[in-house]
């Protein structure tokens, strides 16, 4: 099990956290240990949503009050430590919602641009998932080309941002009991950017003032992330970039080479990298990096746009979330190109210390002192050129101070929900069946998404013992976004690891199939393939009729996001067990605390745990599951009895 107090159990990390302190660059590891989190804001016990305020009404630690002082222990406003936590937590899952819904937003908007000729390099590559689209959207095919069909279905795509009313067509993707629940409880979410403005509204001063409108709305909102923008995000990515399938790579910052012009590519709208990744192969521009003295070119990825390019091309990951200053430390990046979201802007401060360009490329995400040349989609090749010409200008000025750590892992990644689907079933049977199968017969004891991001104020990369935990117990594990990293570069995510670390059931099914006990399936966004994996398992059969019913749980034992906050919560409105580590932004609030814990189980058949320990962490998932399995009648699988006629007349006569 890893130190708890260590900064990081990657080698690779602690290498250059040594190394960027050696040469004076500040890092975010530093700034972690010098600006302790606010212990108000951090529980949810501070409003800051009006001029009256800031309000501070935390109860202080290990105080109890009777109940004149809880009456007196509100707002300005008087609104409530409950009202102000549960405001708190909607405002983050809103924001989360928003980031993603813009992403999805500028891809429907992209498939037009595509479709319409307007973006010349790039084209529809997978039809298949085009034609299905279109057929969930009730869009003509006939004999009309993929662009007429594309240019429907980015339209109808594009309304879903801005819809007034009527819910979410992707909604109906989910199983039929679940629909009618999320109508029962009136968390059904019609337009994605509605849903968000809404939210906003009800947290203002003086709306929406009951906790438990607020945290029902707050699962709308998430809903209208999980089910609406992420999924149309990665629709689209596959429409136009490929549906994954399995891939070879390497991963941490050993790919990195010390005699090529090394790009990385850093955020999460995978366009430009997309055009970066062909144009970095273009004879011309090698024969360009040459005359300066370099090999040739090197991409390497970092967070989303990392995963984007290894799930289709194979491209190595230089490393996740907390190693994206660290990569500049070891002196030999020429380049940092950066669109939206994940972007820490102490990248800017820690280049200067170096020869790193931090080169912005997205009109919505400037940095102050950074490179800004805006990638323009109607000219993509000629922008990647010019951005990559740039890195290769910038090769001559690379100092001696370089230092690339060794460490690089062998992945497999790919696993798109198509994929499994495929790799289980056969090209002509795909299905889960075998899945299912397999955990009913007790093989496989269950399923986790263990997801989300770093965060200094736990261990980098700590999780590792979680995923270890869970499939040491046969559970098979899906991973997502900057959590995958971790798993990859531990060599977890090879088929040998089966045999190494998963438990002899599930150990089984990975060597018959030939895959890794844990599977990356791909960006932050592509967790709705997760959903549409459970649910592709309620579709299979004999595993429930609800999302709910499923022996499965999810994690973000790292998380940092409101992203990460919103991706949570769809999945608990999706009826999955959540549990979150490193903080709770609710844990000042006794009563809104209990409702997510507690009561949404009641609800939604799905609930939010915090367990930062991440054994502690897995051990309440593995009890989920095996409650799910009881439920089901699967729990003593090994021993059960398949009645013939003649035993079913003798128990009917009993
Ligand atoms: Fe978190 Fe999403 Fe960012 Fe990594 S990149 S830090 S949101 S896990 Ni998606």
């Amino acid at each position: 099990m890893a130190d708890k107090e260590a900064k990081s159990i990657d080698q690779a990390t602690i290498e250059m956290i040594e190394k960027a302190a050696e040469d004076g660059a500040r890092v975010v590891f530093e700034r972690a240990e010098k600006m302790r989190p606010c212990p108000i804001g951090a529980e949810g016990s501070c409003c800051k949503i009006c001029a009256m305020g800031p309000c501070r009404v935390a109860l202080p630690k290990g105080k109890t009050e009777t109940a004149e002082e809880k009456r007196r222990r509100v707002g300005v406003c008087g609104a409530t430590p409950e009202t102000i936590a549960a405001r708190n937590f909607l405002r983050m899952i809103a924001a989360g919602t928003a980031s993603h819904g813009d992403h999805g937003r500028t891809m429907a908007k992209f498939l037009l641009a595509v479709a319409k000729g307007e973006a010349p390099g790039y084209e529809i590559k997978d039809e298949q998932k085009l034609l299905q689209l279109a057929l969930d959207f009730g869009v003509a095919i006939g004999e009309r080309s993929n662009e007429e069909i594309a240019i429907d279905v980015g339209e109808i795509m594009l309304k879903e941002f801005g819809k007034q009313d009527g819910e979410l067509l992707f909604l109906k993707r989910a199983p039929l009991k679940r629909q009618e629940l999320w109508r029962k409880l009136g968390v059904a979410p019609e337009g994605i950017d509605k849903e968000v403005a809404e939210a906003m509204h009800r947290t203002h001063m003086g709306t929406d003032q009951d906790y438990h409108d607020l945290l029902h709305n707050g699962v709308k909102v998430a809903l209208a992330d999980g089910w609406g923008g992420s999924m149309i995000a990665t629709e689209i990515h596959d429409v136009l970039f490929g549906t994954p399938s399995p891939v070879a790579s390497q991963i941490n910052l050993g790919v990195l080479k010390e005699d090529e012009v090394n790009i990385i590519i850093h955020g999460h709208e995978p366009q430009l990298a997309e055009m970066m990744a062909v144009v970095s192969q273009d004879p011309e521009m090698i024969k360009y990096a040459k005359s300066k003295g370099a090999k040739g070119i090197n991409l390497a990825g970092m967070c989303c746009t990392a995963n984007e390019m290894l799930m289709r091309h194979g491209v190595p990951i230089a490393g996740n979330f907390l190693q994206q200053e660290l990569a500049v430390v070891t002196g030999a990046v020429e380049a940092m190109v950066v669109d939206v979201q994940c972007i820490m802007q102490g990248l800017v401060d820690t280049a200067n210390c170096y020869h790193t360009k931090v080169i912005t490329t997205d009109r919505r995400a400037k940095i102050q002192g950074a490179t800004h040349m805006e990638f323009d989609e109607h000219n993509a090749a000629e922008s990647a050129k010019a951005i990559i010409k740039t890195a290769i200008d910038n090769f001559v000025n690379r100092g001696k101070n370089v230092r690339i750590p060794s460490q690089k892992t062998d992945m497999i990644a790919g696993f798109s929900h198509e994929t499994i689907n495929y790799l289980l079933g056969g090209m002509f049977r795909a299905s889960y069946r075998p899945l299912n199968d397999n955990i009913i017969n007790g093989r496989i004891r269950g399923v986790a998404g263990v997801v989300g991001c770093n965060n200094p104020r736990v261990t980098h990369d700590i999780q590792l013992d979680m995923v270890k935990e869970l499939i040491k117990n046969d559970v098979l594990v899906l991973q997502t976004g900057c959590m995958a990293m971790a798993s990859a570069k531990a060599g977890l995510m090879v088929p040998e690891a089966a045999a190494k670390y998963a438990g002899e059931g599930l150990a089984s099914v990975c060597e018959t199939v030939g895959i890794p006990p844990v599977l990356h399936m791909g960006a932050c966004i592509d967790n709705t393939r997760i959903l549409m994996a459970a649910t592709a398992m309620v579709k299979d059969g004999g595993l429930g009729d609800d999302l709910s019913d499923l022996p499965v749980a999810g994690a973000a034992p790292e998380w940092m996001s409101e992203k990460a906050l919103a991706i949570g919560q769809y999945f608990v409105g999706s009826g999955v067990f959540t549990v979150f580590g490193v903080t709770w932004p609710t844990i000042g609030n006794e009563e809104v605390t209990k409702l997510l814990f507690k009561d949404m189980e009641g609800m939604y058949g799905g609930m939010w745990a915090f367990e930062p320990d991440p054994i502690k962490a897995a051990k309440l998932m593995i009890e989920h599951i095996d409650k799910k399995r009881k439920a089901l009648g699967i729990d003593k699988a090994g021993d059960r009895v398949l009645y013939d006629m003649e035993m079913r007349r003798e128990l009917d006569a009993v």
